[in-house]
């Protein structure tokens, strides 16, 4: 840290990575976690982070890295991301010049690339602040609402329809927790492999309300082990964004190509960059 403020040493490609390849390494040392992965989580988190952003007054995003510090930490919609924060305190601790907020959002990028989704474009840049940053409660999607909410939560960050859809894929990963967000169960049968399985099942299962105590959710029919929130249904409830669901369901090459595109906007929401120049990692084999 001492050799960055002193403007000794300037991180390169090479450098970053290395601090993709530490990230895919746990990953794979630390496959007992969940459904054998980190990966999913560490998505969250990088989302998370940059999902803050209010394109209006253009606070929030990922330049911060404010989750760090309650009330931020505490906020409802993050609960359980310590288990994120935590997995990559190692990868910190081996190379203390990245900032917080650039390491969460290239560990979203190496977990997404090691998952077998895209590459996505990243660059640097991202200086970490302190409390006083941190971003309101209520700014990222509440689950239980339906396609109005989700057009005020992400118009405000500067997404459109097709953005909106595109993103919502990333549900092909991880799975709900009763002891986070009270919802339960994974979306797809590969958690932890980025498919368009998501906007598959969407189209092509039946989906019912589950009976339990829990907040309202739904179970595909059939197998009753699958879920969808409420904020995942409005996708096929509401005309244009079903076009889009049509679309990445019937044309897996599509969905890639564009959640590269929309994550690597997601991510760099309210930066104030220095370089136009972005690299890309090589996934490990
Ligand atoms: Fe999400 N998400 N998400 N989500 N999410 C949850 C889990 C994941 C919403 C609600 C939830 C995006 C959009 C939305 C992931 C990535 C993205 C959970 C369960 C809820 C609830 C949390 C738990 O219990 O552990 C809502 C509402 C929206 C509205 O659009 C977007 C956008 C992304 C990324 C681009 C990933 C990955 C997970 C799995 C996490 C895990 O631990 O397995």
């Amino acid at each position: 840290e001492q050799a960055k403020a002193a403007g000794v040493f300037t991180p390169k490609q090479e450098d970053y990575q290395k601090v993709y390849d530490k990230i895919a390494q746990l990953l794979v040392e630390h496959d007992e976690y969940d459904d054998g992965s980190y990966g999913p989580v560490l998505v969250r988190l990088a989302w998370h982070a940059s999902g803050t952003y209010d394109a209006e007054t253009k606070t929030g995003g990922s330049n911060g890295a404010t989750m760090r510090f309650p009330p931020e930490g505490d906020h409802g919609a993050n609960a359980g991301l310590h288990a994120a924060r935590d997995f990559l305190d190692p990868v910190q601790k081996e190379f203390p010049w990245i900032t917080y907020s650039d390491l969460w959002t290239l560990a979203g990028v190496a977990a997404i690339q090691e998952m077998q989704g895209p590459k996505i474009p990243w660059r640097p840049g991202r200086n970490d602040r302190d409390v006083s940053y941190c971003t309101p409660d209520g700014r990222l999607p509440d689950a239980s609402k339906e396609q109005k909410h989700l057009r005020a939560i992400f118009n405000r960050m500067g997404f459109n329809d097709q953005e909106i859809v595109a993103l919502s894929g990333a549900h092909a990963l991880g799975r709900c927790h009763t002891d986070r967000s009270g919802f339960s169960g994974p979306w797809t049968f590969s958690p932890t492999v980025l498919t368009n399985d998501y906007y598959k099942l969407l189209m092509e299962e039946k989906w019912a309300y589950k009976k339990w105590d829990g907040p309202k959710q739904f179970e595909d029919v059939s197998t009753k082990t699958l879920m969808m929130l409420p904020t995942d249904m409005a996708l096929i409830k509401d005309k244009s964004f079903k076009s889009y669901v049509e679309k990445y369901a019937k044309d897996n090459d599509a969905f890639m190509h564009d959640f590269s595109n929309v994550v690597m906007k997601l991510f760099e929401l309210g930066v104030p960059f220095q370089t136009e120049e972005r690299m890309t990692f090589k996934t490990s084999e």
